[in-house]
């Protein structure tokens, strides 16, 4: 089937998406910083799905171990069909002037550094093919400021353009590039969000009934199964009570 590099598959939309290509035949390059999570999924995968498995464990905002382990894999791993840019996270919830620097510097290495270190040791080798597909997961919060959500919007804002440069820069060597925009989706997210406090993560998801990681990574998967000449450049999905960052029907 191909070989699909997912960013991130320790948790929530990351490893849905690594199963959802695993059941589907996939080679699968699984990363993250939580090890025992990685090869627990490794496992999981290579003995349900009879597919092979590349577990790398590092942090995508250390740009030399980018360089390091990812930059390094063997020739074969390198024939990377699908790269899903998904490690990200919020980290905290403030006003501009209450702001910890520590969880900005957190969000913009992530969310966007990192994205650029992973893509920028992957994409040669998807030129030198001449094809691929790079799917940047956004937000809905690269749409639509909400309050509070100042830095975490900025960064997601941030791969919204860096998936359009993308898609210009890469036009001439048929990769194709797509944003994929979640709204409220229920994983780890509001936990790390809010430093392990599991009521006021609870509570994002009361009065509606938000997306699911697998929701999410039936869309990014339906993204990289259209025919080669087709692209879809930008979608945001919501659960239904949500019509976008700021407003939730909630009952
Ligand atoms: P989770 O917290 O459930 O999963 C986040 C994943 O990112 C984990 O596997 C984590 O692995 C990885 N990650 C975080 N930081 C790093 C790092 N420095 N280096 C390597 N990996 C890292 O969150 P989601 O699945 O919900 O989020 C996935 C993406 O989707 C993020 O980019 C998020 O911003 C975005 N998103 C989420 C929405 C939601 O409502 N849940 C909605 C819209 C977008 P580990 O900790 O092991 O390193
Ligand atoms: C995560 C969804 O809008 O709650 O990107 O921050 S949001």
């Amino acid at each position: 089937m191909g070989i699909v590099l997912i960013t991130g598959a320790t948790a929530g939309f990351g490893q849905a998406c690594a199963t959802t290509y695993a059941s589907k035949g996939y080679d699968v390059i699984i990363t993250g910083r939580r090890k025992e999570r990685l090869e627990a999924l490794q496992t999981q995968l290579t003995q349900e799905f009879g597919v092979n498995v590349l577990a790398l464990n590092f942090d995508v905002r250390d740009e030399a171990a980018v360089k390091a382990v990812l930059g390094n894999i063997p020739e074969e791993w390198q024939k990377i069909d699908i790269l899903v840019n998904n490690a990200g996270l919020a980290a905290g919830l403030s006003t501009i002037d209450e702001g910890s620097t520590d969880d900005w510097n957190a969000m913009i290495d992530t969310n966007v550094k990192g994205l650029l270190y992973v893509s920028r040791t992957v994409i040669p080798w998807m030129r030198s093919r001449t094809t691929g597909h790079i799917v940047n997961i956004g937000s809905t919060a690269a749409k639509l400021v909400y309050a509070k959500g100042n830095v975490y919007c900025a960064t997601k804002a941030a791969v919204d353009a860096i998936t359009q440069g993308m898609r210009i820069d890469l036009l001439p060597y048929r990769i194709k590039v797509t944003a994929v925009h979640p709204g409220a989706a229920e994983t780890e997210f509001s936990l790390v969000r809010f430093k392990g406090d599991e009521d006021k993560a609870k509570d994002v998801y009361k009065g509606f009934i938000p997306l699911t990681a697998q929701d999410v990574a039936d869309v990014v998967l339906y993204c990289t199964s259209l025919p080669p000449h087709v692209c879809i450049n930008d979608l945001v999905l919501t659960p239904l009570q949500q019509a976008n960052a700021y407003y939730i029907d909630k009952k």
